[in-house]
């Protein structure tokens, strides 16, 4: 457990000396969209319904607009607290090369986020930039998701199945999703008719896939269009617990080249090297070298 207890106040927690919690860390490390820096110790954003306000205090960390039940109900598991982070650092720390990509981003965590918004955020995610996939999931929110108050701003939840499944392929190509409104649209579709218990529609229920271990659940996610091996790996890992993951994008295929000088092969070769070399930890892995790469901006040859 990353944090030594809790105290509740009026519409805040404070999670008293919170262990490898960097806000910066977590919330720019490219897992997540809906996080917004106020400054580099105070972050605001939405999950779960929710709009929270994170201020990092010396080693505690103060969770504002909250309280003693959605902690336990949905923040503890989201900033996956019952983690013990410093044994993980430690075991990747074994390796020098990735000990150097830890020790930058010490303060990472990998959140668990909702299914059904991870599934089409990482639909929206492929061949796209993360200030555009931001924006693009911002205004999705907007028009089909339910408006939350938070110190007199107004807020948008991801839409729901229910909500989104009233968006016309047009209207989402029009948030700023290009190509990728049809994946979404069909997608959306698939989700709903599952939840709904349409027949022929049960293998689509994304709330029953991490059941199925590692392998299963990556192959059940690209039965939707628009979910190849990549985007896969990362609805696994930053939304099913699926922590062996390695999802291999530009960054992390640099990084891999950087660091190990993985012959500059397919993105399947490096993902089944890298599941390979860091074993049940690989997501971990992955985030440290994702987040070192991007904010170092390597390229091949540095
Ligand atoms: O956290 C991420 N890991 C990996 N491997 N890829 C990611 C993450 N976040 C993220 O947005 N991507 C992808 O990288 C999506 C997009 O193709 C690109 C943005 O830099």
């Amino acid at each position: 457990m990353d944090y030594k207890s809790i105290e509740v106040k009026d519409n805040y927690i404070v999670l008293k000396d919170a262990a490898n919690f960097q806000l910066q860390h977590i919330f720019e490390c490219g897992q997540c969209f809906r996080w917004n820096r106020v400054s580099e110790n105070d972050f605001i954003g939405v999950a779960y319904g929710r709009v929270i306000e994170l201020v990092k205090e010396e080693n505690d960390v103060i969770i504002y607009n909250s309280d003693e039940k959605d902690f336990y109900n949905i923040w503890q598991e989201y900033f996956d607290l019952n983690r013990d982070y410093s044994k993980i650092k430690n075991n990747l720390s074994h390796d020098p090369l990735l000990k150097e990509a830890v020790d930058f981003g010490y303060g990472i965590r990998i959140l668990k986020q909702e299914p059904f918004e991870i599934v089409n955020s990482f639909i929206i995610s492929a061949n796209n930039r993360i200030p555009l996939i931001k924006r693009a999931i911002e205004n999705i929110s907007k028009r089909w998701g339910t408006p939350l108050e938070y110190k007199a701003q107004t807020y948008y939840a991801f839409p729901t199945p229910d909500q989104l499944v009233a968006a016309e392929e047009q209207e989402l190509e029009a948030c700023g999703l290009g190509f990728r409104a049809k994946y979404v649209k069909d997608t959306v579709n698939k989700i709903y008719n599952s939840l709904q218990g349409v027949e022929g529609f049960e293998q689509y229920n994304i709330y029953d896939m991490a059941r199925l271990g590692a392998d299963g659940c990556h192959n059940a996610l690209q039965l939707f269009s628009g979910i190849g091996p990549k985007v896969a790996d990362c609805i696994m890992l930053f939304s099913m617990d699926k922590i062996s993951a390695f999802p291999v994008d530009v960054w992390v295929k640099r990084a891999m080249m950087h660091f190990y000088l993985a012959p500059d092969v397919s993105l399947k070769k490096i993902r089944d090297f890298g599941r390979d070399k860091f074993g049940e930890e690989a997501g971990f892995a992955q985030q440290y070298l994702f987040y070192y790469a991007r904010e170092n901006n390597i390229q091949i040859g540095d």
